[in-house]
């Protein structure tokens, strides 16, 4: 079965592409937008954009979507990330914890999935901290920013325990059983 991720983000197509490979699920990209609604949890925009897209996309897909939650921001900037990164960046993120001792924080990934029969929505997360620093190496997003638990890398640093270990995977491992089902 041929299935397409429909997403306007090659990082996240490419991260994707490779992990599902390991199950034999072959994916292509398409880039049809959707209107993101506002919502407390990325499964609900997750779901909503799937069913948006349902009557413009005649092949099996997915969508995800995608956060940063942090603790001491109250879940800040949560299903807003997208619209947050673009305004303020990893700087903005890091000025907003300036002084703050507290930096846990958990990245959520959820996929809205169409088998072209059935719909699930198959949720991904990996706690860990903000650091005091933006790290140089290459890396999207917030990766720069984020250490997952039980390392002192960001993902941006360590892209190989990113790969194992990130929201996606665990979204896009459930995403694979599932659609073996
Ligand atoms: P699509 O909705 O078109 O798929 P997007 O980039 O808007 O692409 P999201 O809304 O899911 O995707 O992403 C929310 C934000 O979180 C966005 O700014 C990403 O850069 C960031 N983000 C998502 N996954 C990330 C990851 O694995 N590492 C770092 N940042 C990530």
């Amino acid at each position: 079965m041929k299935l397409f991720f429909i997403t306007g983000s090659k990082h996240k197509f490419r991260e994707a592409e490779r992990i599902l490979k390991e199950y034999n699920v072959i994916i292509g990209r398409k880039d049809v937008e959707c209107e993101e609604i506002r919502a407390e949890n990325c499964e609900n925009v997750a779901l909503d954009c799937l069913r948006q897209l349902r009557s413009e996309v005649n092949e099996p897909f997915f969508i995800e979507d995608s956060g940063l939650f942090i603790k001491a921001l109250n879940g800040f900037p949560g299903t807003f990330s997208s619209w947050v990164f673009k305004k303020i960046g990893n700087e903005g993120i890091l000025e907003l914890m300036r002084g703050k001792e507290v930096r846990d924080a958990c990245f959520v990934s959820s996929i809205a999935a169409w088998d072209g029969k059935e719909e699930a929505v198959l949720r991904g997360e990996v706690k860990g901290y903000i650091s005091n620093k933006i790290s140089k190496e290459k890396g999207f997003g917030y990766d720069p920013i984020f250490i997952p638990e039980g390392s002192r890398k960001t993902f941006a640093e360590d892209h190989k325990t990113k790969m194992m270990c990130s929201h996606r995977r665990r979204a896009l491992e459930k995403l694979a059983k599932w659609l073996r089902r």
